[in-house]
């Protein structure tokens, strides 16, 4: 799977490490995933990872708020992915939708 953009071996803790925000390409957080670390703290062109219009679940082990977009370069519709929070499945209307994302640096950004 690609984490920041370098390829690790697949582990089933990938994206619950602490401060990481992780976006899995299925629902239930399977699939293979991208992931905002403590390092790559925002991604402006998922389709650089392989990865747009690909998510339908994510978990967050980061202590403030993070979100992603409709659109490359943060654009089009946000979607927050609240602190320490997680989301199996996406709605019908938000699956592979998300095209970039970021991590905020406040508990309240979103
Ligand atoms: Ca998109």
């Amino acid at each position: 799977m690609l984490i920041g953009g370098t390829t690790v071996a697949s582990a089933a803790s990938a994206g619950r490490d602490v401060g990481w925000v992780c976006m899995y390409r299925d629902d239930n957080y399977a699939g293979g995933s991208v992931s905002l670390t403590n390092t790559t703290t925002s991604i402006a062109v998922l389709s650089n990872y392989g990865f747009n219009d690909e998510v339908n679940s994510w978990f967050s082990n980061y202590k403030y708020d993070s979100a992603w977009f409709y659109d490359a370069n943060y654009g089009g519709s946000r979607k927050c992915m609240n602190s320490y929070s997680s989301n199996h499945s996406l709605s019908l209307a938000d699956y592979d939708e998300a095209s970039s994302a970021k991590k905020y640096t406040s508990a309240t950004a979103c």
